[in-house]
């Protein structure tokens, strides 16, 4: 029997992906970019084993629970891309077990809540695509890796670099340039830290994929978010690069605040807010202007949860607003607390 493990973090987006031009291939309307958290407690693990004595057919247990591998849907896309390059390496070395004729056995596991808002997807696609790489040891990029991932899930091809990532939308129709590639490696900017508020770790209501589409089909705010995306992937590369927070800070909390405008000009109009996070928010901006200057920066995915980005020197200011706003309560106290400390290294 062949196995292997590997583990791949959540990652958090400062530019926002929100709709697809293509939703058999995964193709984005916009390009993305985020943080990769390296945290122990915000990952998935995955894995994968291959034999031959193994009955026919995938089979595939998430936490503990066995679900369907359908072979034209994500994972079986992903299962079937993966074992074609192990098919084509064996075909180059004929001396190689043949893997990729074998049926699999692949076991994922979340440290957090499963689809609240946390980008569970996003880890635990990029842990499967990563895991199998290995086991069929592909002499393929993580940029080329990620062409897989991205058919999983959108935003797990950003999953499989560390650091500060894009997801480039690409032109081709078939997807080939539509990619993830790393702006800067984790420890280019050390002192980026990111404060994760779980306001609510109870399944969100309208899921990504669904609500996405609803966005591109009845959103005509959508359209202007296009237009303004690319100047703020170019404008966030560039804060990085200089370790500019002011800049990365003002970039982060427009474009969260631009995709759940949009999200509101979606048909029914969705709502991933909730009183708490527009609370956060109100507060963030407070610090910030009794501050003159951007202290911290909030955004929030498809859910009501806050990351909060700030630099190391910051993140006491930051944690006394949070926790003078929120205090925690024993009762109510989630697997990592309600404002635990995620460094993106
Ligand atoms: C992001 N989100 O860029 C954005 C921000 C949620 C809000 O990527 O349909 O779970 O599997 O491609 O990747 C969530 O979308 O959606 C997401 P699919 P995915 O992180």
């Amino acid at each position: 029997m062949y196995e292997a493990t590997v583990s791949a973090p959540v990652n958090i987006a400062c530019i926002k992906y929100w709709g697809k031009r293509n939703t058999k291939l995964i193709l984005p309307t916009n390009s993305s970019l985020s943080v990769t958290l390296d945290q122990d407690h915000l990952r998935s693990t995955t894995t994968s084993r291959a034999d031959e004595s193994f009955e026919k057919g995938d089979r595939l247990w998430l936490n503990g629970k066995e679900e369907t591998v359908k072979e034209d849907g994500r994972l079986g896309v992903c299962i079937k891309e993966l074992r074609n390059w192990r098919k084509v390496e064996e075909d180059k070395d004929g001396s190689l077990p043949k893997l990729s004729k074998w049926p699999l056995r692949i076991a994922s596991y979340n440290n957090f809540p499963t689809a609240a808002g946390l980008a569970s997807s996003a880890s635990g696609l990029a842990a499967l695509v990563a895991s199998l790489s290995k086991l069929y040891s592909l002499p393929q990029t993580p940029s080329q890796l990620s062409l897989i991932a991205r058919q999983g899930s959108g935003s797990a091809c950003r999953s499989l670099f560390g650091g500060f990532v894009a997801w480039r939308e690409g032109s081709n129709e078939d997807g080939s340039d539509s990619l993830a590639e790393e702006v800067a490696p984790q420890g280019h900017w050390p002192e980026m830290h990111a404060l994760i508020c779980v306001v609510s770790d109870a399944k969100k209501g309208t899921s990504s994929t669904s609500g996405m589409q609803r966005t591109v089909e009845t959103s005509t705010l959508l359209q202007h978010r296009l237009k303004i995306v690319p100047g703020r992937m170019e404008e966030i590369s560039k804060a990085i690069k200089d370790r500019d927070f002011q800049k990365f800070g003002e970039i982060t909390m427009k474009d969260s605040n631009s995709f759940h405008s949009v999200c509101l000009d979606t048909s029914p109009p969705i709502f991933y807010l909730n009183d708490v996070s527009k609370s956060i928010i109100a507060s963030i901006e407070e610090l910030n202007r009794s501050s003159g200057e951007i202290v911290a920066a909030y955004t929030f995915d498809a859910g009501p949860n806050a990351v909060i980005y700030a630099l190391e020197k910051n993140i006491p200011k930051v944690l006394g607003v949070i926790t003078k706003f929120f205090p925690t309560s024993e009762e109510n106290s989630d697997p990592f607390g309600t404002a635990a400390e995620a460094l993106p290294e």
